[in-house]
């Protein structure tokens, strides 16, 4: 098998003091926090579109990314360098899983039969690799959004023989991720959403999706597909209106379907952004509603607003996100998957791993702050204070339903000299750049 990174050395946790561009500082495998390692913990994920797929073409401009694995003419021979590829990067950084898309991993052939014996073809050899290197598959996902046929959407097109299509795809796309043990599957709405309303039924494109989903859930149950669907929201991009907005609209969605049952959140710091959230206020808003499924990380810029997808440097986004996957007891059997690409001047192929680099050492080093955060429990002990009106007296009526409006009325005319009490932001958030700063 040839060797696609010849000049990167397997990346070693080296330790803060290191200069060495191709090691960890942060990222220490196999120590323990708490009761589990970093690895454990992390869960990171290698994401196949980015990683080996992208080229760094942007609106502007042709690809840049030097991509050795890409010098066949055989369509065949590419997916197949590209996959021996995946696998030595995942070695080197020492990554167990990868998620991908069914057209990442295999081109489309002359027709839909023709496509999926290809699709077979190469996940037999994916086996085979996954296998001999001991890696796994977070997720798998169709691409319903990149060949034209999708223009208007997929499982909310006008197009009763594009929904159709797209129908056999994720029947296909399913059959492979179980075939390679995968541990859940993704729906990420590509074109599902609409430019104008002028021309969409909108009713209509909802109880269609919802439709999609319903038989989804069936064909897995049939093929006893175990793994755990998962919805990834984004309000924007590319179409103007995204149907899975946020966390909270797609919860609505999922109940006003009666499909709640079936479906966690597959969470993107970038596109909560793009949403107006923080990537913390999506993530406790899944991680309350028991649907934190999965995460996709990564960062936008604030300057520029769309979905940049850049490797996640800011530790304080990080520490943050950390402090909700432990609240919620973990993330598996989702991960941590860097749905993020290098900028389009970093084309050499090392600067891949200079990305993964900065980026799993931000989150494990966000990891070891917010296990400290949690382990001294000064912000905890704070919301409970804050909320103490609530565990006795007329609050615990409350909380235990035994009031009504008569009641608190009542209450409410003998007590009118109220007290409030500071919320401290500013001691919290100076408390938080201390844990921050003082975790070296
Ligand atoms: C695009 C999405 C995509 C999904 C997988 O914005 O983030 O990469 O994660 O289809
Ligand atoms: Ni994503
Ligand atoms: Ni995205």
């Amino acid at each position: 098998m040839s060797q696609y990174f010849s000049n990167v050395p397997v990346i070693k946790y080296e330790g803060k003091e290191s200069r060495n561009a191709f090691a960890f500082k942060y990222y220490n495998a196999d120590e323990v926090i708490g009761r589990k390692t970093m690895k454990e913990h992390l869960r990171f994920t290698m994401s196949y579109w980015h990683t080996l797929a992208a080229n760094g073409s942007d609106p502007f401009g042709a690809g840049t990314y030097q991509k050795p694995w890409d010098n066949e003419a055989d369509p065949m021979k590419i997916a197949k360098a590209k996959m021996e590829a995946a696998f030595e990067f995942m070695n080197k950084l020492g990554i167990e899983y990868f998620a991908f898309h069914d057209r990442d991993i295999a081109p489309e052939g002359k027709d839909l039969a023709e496509t999926n014996a290809i699709l077979d073809q190469i996940s037999d050899y994916c086996k085979e690799l996954m296998k001999a290197n001991n890696k796994k598959v977070l997720w798998g996902t169709a691409n319903l959004f990149t060949n034209p046929r999708f223009v208007h959407g997929a499982a909310t097109t006008c197009n009763a023989d594009v929904y159709a299509f797209a129908a056999a795809q994720v029947k296909k796309a399913l059959e492979v991720t179980k075939e390679l043990g995968g541990e859940n599957y993704v729906f990420w709405g590509g074109r599902e959403g609409y430019e104008t309303l002028m021309n969409t039924d909108l009713k209509l494109e909802q109880d269609n999706l919802a439709r999609f989903f319903q038989m989804a859930v069936d064909y897995a149950q049939k093929i006893g597909f175990t793994g755990q669907f998962l919805i990834e929201p984004k309000p924007k991009e590319p179409t103007k209106h995204q149907y899975d907005f946020d966390v909270a609209t797609v919860m609505a969605f999922l109940r006003n379907y009666g499909l709640e049952r079936y479906f966690k959140m597959n969470i993107e710091a970038n596109h909560a952004t793009l949403a107006g959230h923080t990537f913390q206020h999506e993530v406790a808003v899944a991680r309350i509603n028991g649907v934190l499924g999965s995460l996709d990380i990564n960062q936008g810029d604030p300057n520029l607003g769309w979905d940049t997808d850049q490797f996640p440097t800011n530790i304080y986004d990080a520490t943050l996100l950390m402090y909700e996957v432990l609240k919620n007891g973990g993330i598996a059997p989702g991960g941590l998957n860097f749905d993020a690409k290098v900028r389009r001047a970093s084309f050499e192929a090392e600067d891949l791993f200079l990305g993964y680099i900065a980026g799993m050492d931000t989150l494990a080093q966000g990891l070891r702050i917010a296990y400290r955060m949690l382990e001294e429990g000064e912000f905890e002990k704070v919301v409970k204070e804050r909320y103490s009106s609530f565990s006795e007296g007329i609050g615990k009526d409350i909380v235990d339903g035994k009031t009504d409006f008569d009641a608190l009325e009542k209450y409410a005319l003998n007590h009118s000299a109220i007290k409030n009490k500071s919320g401290r932001q500013e001691f919290l958030e100076a408390r938080l750049n201390q844990y921050i700063l003082n975790e070296q």
